[in-house]
């Protein structure tokens, strides 16, 4: 039996081969040029990140390799690389500028490195909730900034969430701004960031994500701000006691695609990876929002100790950081401020 079938997958091969010897190999799809291109070779996308892969980032960039595999029907290839086995969100991001790696999802605070008015979504305490970043980023204002990337050589795809930032730190329990007293903590390479946390009373430090870790451990710094998904998925409660939902900045990732890379793409090519960008994005905002939600649990099941910041704390805060906001409207740009700003309040009403 086994011999027999051995015979007929032979003489199947050979008929296969020969029928695609005859005809015009290229137009065998039947339905003129394929997604795959005319010259049919295989692209391969290298894909990083610097969270790890049980993050829904990672979840995130499986659904784009899924998608892009599948609708090219595997003309483009995407490998995906986590943890900052590429490099961190900086270097990640000058790698798709030489060409040398084709996308990244970094958050937008080191963005603003390339395009200053990224910074704009580093103003503190600015989206009310997921929904009205969601519309805002998704809406005019959000695709008028991605289109700000493509002068720096890069093509900015969709929006995906890091999420609302909460502060850990291993020496005291912060409630107020008087908490923040002298702690060392690391930011994102981002200069409102840094200010901001200079003007709670903070002695912050800018820091690359994949450093942090070895940083709380060894005490280069006493605390860190994250959404509760990264805390927890990192495992960043090994060495940090303190946790607090100041939720002082709403981060969103860029999924972003080296422009030269894109440009060499056919038009069908490059519908699906902005579609597959886009809809590997919701799946990534929804997991994300699930796993902020169910994490600081089990942070104090790990035996984080909770401190909740009340209105008049948080309000404290604002009023701390206000001066900075105003500094900086013009190096962001008042017009892509004022942009923001109005694009909040519409998504409210
Ligand atoms: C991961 C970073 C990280 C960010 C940070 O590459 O640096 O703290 O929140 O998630 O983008």
């Amino acid at each position: 039996m086994k011999k027999l079938f051995g015979l007929l997958s032979i003489v199947l091969l050979i008929t296969v081969l020969a029928a695609c010897g005859n005809g015009d190999a290229e137009s065998s799809s039947g339905e003129g040029e394929s997604a795959s291109g005319d010259s049919g070779e295989t692209k391969t996308i290298k894909a990083g990140i610097g969270l790890n892969s049980d993050h829904p980032q990672y979840k995130g960039l499986l659904k784009f390799k899924e998608i892009v595999e599948e609708k090219t029907d595997g003309a483009i290839k995407v490998d995906t690389y986590h943890s900052g086995q590429l490099g961190d969100d900086r270097s990640m991001t000058e790698a798709l500028q030489l060409g040398t790696q084709e996308v990244v999802v970094p958050s937008t605070a080191p963005l603003a490195n390339f395009v200053p008015e990224f910074s704009v979504f580093d103003i503190p305490f600015l989206f009310p909730n997921e929904q009205v970043a969601d519309e805002v980023l998704d809406g005019e204002v959000g695709q008028e900034l991605l289109g700000k990337l493509e002068e720096q050589n890069l093509v900015g795809l969709a929006y995906w969430e890091n999420g609302f930032r909460d502060l850990t730190n291993s020496e005291r329990a912060v409630a107020s701004v008087d908490d923040f007293d002298g702690l060392k903590i690391r930011t994102m390479e981002n200069d409102l960031h840094l200010d901001a946390f200079k003007a709670l009373g903070a002695n912050p430090t800018p820091m690359a994500f994949t450093e942090l870790f070895t940083a709380m451990q060894q005490g280069t710094v006493d605390g860190q701000e994250n959404p509760y998904a990264t805390i927890y998925l990192q495992k960043f409660y090994e060495v940090q006691d303190h946790v607090s939902n100041t939720h002082h900045i709403y981060s969103p990732f860029v999924f972003l695609m080296s422009k030269s890379f894109y440009d060499g793409l056919t038009e069908d090519q490059q519908k699906i990876v902005k579609d597959a960008a886009v809809e590997a994005g919701k799946h990534e905002r929804k997991l994300n929002r699930e796993a902020n939600e169910k994490y600081l649990k089990q942070l104090q099941e790990e035996g984080m100790e909770y401190t909740e910041i009340s209105d008049e704390a948080r309000q404290e805060m604002v009023d701390a950081v206000a001066p900075v906001i105003e500094d900086y409207k013009s190096k962001i740009g008042e017009e892509t401020v004022d942009k923001v700003y109005k694009a909040i309040e519409d998504a409210q009403k």
